[in-house]
């Protein structure tokens, strides 16, 4: 049973929405993908922060695990002195996410808090996924102390949450996060009337996408596009080779892959021969995707934004106009501002607004309803 949230929290040697805080500013260092944004603080007996952790995207160490990473490190190194008056016991975990309690790509954070003896745990919001939950009821039934932060700091429960609304939408529907790429001009054209549209974007842009590309799982593209781009859609470093990972190329619509069609060449690749994105990401979650980036071309993100079926966009902005062409988004079935889609700028990561070369790029999530 968990003990979670009715424990006695007077004896807590520090501001909880304070520390908080500081886990949220280190959760906002990672990045958005296949898993939430995580991060974590271990403060001693005497309410001193001794070490901070954070989790960088899927496959690296959880939040947890950082942080006790970094505070052994700091005590090897001598930067850190912990005497035996402030044992272990004594020191709290604060952490913007219930702790884990499975072996996914990397092992419990429930096991390595029991592990390093820390005596309470502090979290933010539960884990709502039925793989990753029951940390906080496991570690409580070892003896731990385990609060949850709604009742105790309930601005940043909600601050926690609202980090990673997405994501958990996402997880809660079974479906793939997903990443819209937009590349366009300054009034949304991503082609001109005759179809020209290499290159709208600088090389910088291009090589920042191609680093956000490297982080999904999937790459989406319509076979009108790949018809008419022949893209590679590989994910390529500044240096023009390839990237450590390629993501696995997905091809949404009814036209053939033409044969000899570049994307096509390392057989790493699916034809889903469905205009319906939820079918297009069902399936790719039934073959394990938890990341997917949306690349184009307008149909397809229009039909992904249209179902709101978008968790993040990476817009690249470059300073030409047309006039005509091909928009970057079509018909919505808005008609009236009011009803409007509406993002925030999304300062984790890269941050929320910088300069490519000659272009801006803006990082957005939707706004929370
Ligand atoms: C934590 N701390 O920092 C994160 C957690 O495949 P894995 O091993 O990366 O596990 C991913 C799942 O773990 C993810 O779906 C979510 O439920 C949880 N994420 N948990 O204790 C963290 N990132
Ligand atoms: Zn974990």
């Amino acid at each position: 049973m968990s003990r979670s949230g009715d424990q006695p929290v007077g004896a807590l040697p520090f501001d909880v929405e304070d520390v908080g805080a500081r886990a949220l500013a280190a959760a906002r260092l990672g990045v958005r993908g296949a898993n939430p944004l995580v991060g974590a603080v271990i403060v001693d007996a005497a309410g001193r922060r001794i070490a901070v952790g954070h989790h960088r995207g899927a496959g690296t160490p959880h939040a947890e695990a950082d942080a006790l990473a970094n505070l052994r490190a700091d005590v090897e190194s001598g930067r850190l002195d912990i005497t035996d008056a402030n044992p272990p016991g004594a020191w709290t975990m604060v952490v913007t996410l219930e702790p884990c309690h499975h072996t996914g790509r990397t092992g419990p954070c429930s096991h390595a808090i029991r592990d390093a003896g820390i005596g309470t745990v502090v979290y933010a919001v539960a884990d709502s996924t039925d793989t990753a939950s029951g940390g906080a009821a496991w570690l409580a039934a070892q003896g731990h102390r385990v609060i949850a932060g709604s009742a105790l700091a309930p601005e940043w429960s909600r601050a926690a949450a609202q980090l990673n609304h997405r994501w958990f939408s996402a997880r809660a529907a079974g479906r793939p996060f997903t990443t819209l790429h937009l590349a366009q001009t300054l009034d949304g054209r991503i082609a001109a009337a005759d179809g020209t549209s290499q290159w709208i974007t600088s090389t910088a842009s291009r090589h920042h996408s191609h680093r956000v590309r490297a982080r999904a799982e999937a790459i989406i593209v319509g076979s009108g596009t790949v018809a008419a781009d022949n893209p590679r859609l590989t994910a390529r470093l500044p240096d023009g080779s390839a990237a450590p990972r390629t993501p696995l190329r997905v091809v949404m619509g009814h036209r053939d892959v033409p044969e000899g069609a570049a994307l096509v060449g390392d057989g790493h690749y699916r034809h889903v021969r469905s205009r319906d994105p939820r079918a297009v990401l069902a399936e790719l979650a039934s073959v394990g995707i938890d990341h997917a980036m949306i690349e184009g071309g307008a149909s397809i993100a229009t039909a992904f934004l249209r179902e709101d079926l978008v968790d993040e966009i990476w817009l690249y902005q470059a300073p030409l106009v047309l006039g005509s062409g091909r928009g970057a988004v079509g018909d919505l079935g808005i008609d009236t501002l009011s009803a409007a889609r509406r993002f925030e700028y999304d300062d984790v990561g890269d941050g929320a607004l910088a300069r490519c070369g000659d272009d801006v790029v803006l990082h957005l999530t939707p706004r929370a309803a």
